[in-house]
């Protein structure tokens, strides 16, 4: 009796190994397939389509919880590092003349504002210290100091402008650009930055005036800013041509 027991049970267990390998290797071979299938799909702006689609739809549902009474989390001065690692260097030519530098805000086409460092840094001043966030996998906490973008807006009488979906942003030889929603454009947290530890920006990290966006991944913080201006539509992205996210939140 109880050796019949064990006999049976040795049955069961060798039943049982062979099921489980065989839905490993059905496992194995659905991977292959899917693999295969995914990298015969068409692209669409720079990912392939399926994976394109995954990141729309991540965009929809991020965008539709993003709140701007949603803050990043922020740090004492003391925990931003002294010299923050410089990454991107496109748009970053050797040619640009710091001097004769203005922003460039498009507020329709055939209506665009010129404005100098000095009325930027007249606006009400805001300093923040967070964990930049790079794509790549990188991490630092840094502080940047500069005039809110809402504030600008409000000064700039950009109701109108900011109602649209998309604000636009590119160095002034146009190498590097990107296309940010304007509720993270809105959001509180959201600078034209022209300080870095207390001082001007240094050149490699975008002086005179570049975006820091807490809210965005690393990529959406634009380094020397040229121009801004205001659509519907999806302005052109550097990084999204290439295949990433166009969203880019966190
Ligand atoms: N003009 C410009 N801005 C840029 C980039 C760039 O290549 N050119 N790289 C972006 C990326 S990928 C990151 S992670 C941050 C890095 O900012 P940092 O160099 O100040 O660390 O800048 C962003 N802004
Ligand atoms: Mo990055």
């Amino acid at each position: 009796m109880d050796q019949q027991e064990q006999i049976i049970t040795e049955k069961k267990i060798r039943n049982k190994t062979l099921v489980a390998l065989l839905f490993f290797f059905l496992f194995i071979a659905g991977c292959i397939v899917t693999w295969n299938w995914l990298h015969k799909q068409p692209k669409e702006q720079g990912a392939l389509k399926p994976l394109r689609t995954v990141l729309n739809t991540n965009e929809s549902i991020f965008s539709y919880f993003f709140s701007s009474r949603h803050l990043s989390k922020v740090y004492p001065k003391d925990a931003a590092v002294r010299r923050p690692r410089v990454n991107g260097k496109i748009g970053l030519s050797d040619d640009f003349d710091a001097a004769t530098w203005k922003l460039h805000l498009v507020k329709a086409p055939g209506d665009t504002l010129l404005i100098s460092l000095d009325e930027l840094k007249a606006l009400p001043k805001t300093e923040i210290i967070f964990d930049f966030k790079c794509i790549e996998g990188w991490s630092q906490v840094t502080h940047w100091g500069g005039v809110r973008f809402s504030d600008f807006a409000k000064r700039y009488g950009l109701d109108e402008q900011t109602r649209l979906a998309f604000a636009g942003l590119s160095t002034p030889d146009h190498e590097y650009y990107v296309g940010i929603d304007n509720a993270s454009m809105m959001h509180p947290q959201t600078l034209l930055c022209y300080e870095m530890n207390g001082a001007p920006l240094p050149m490699n990290q975008g002086y005179p005036l570049r975006l820091i966006i807490p809210v965005k991944y690393g990529i959406k913080h634009l380094k020397r800013i040229g121009s801004i201006y205001f659509s519907d539509l999806r302005p052109p992205d550097y990084w999204f041509e290439q295949g990433y996210d166009y969203y880019s939140g966190l």
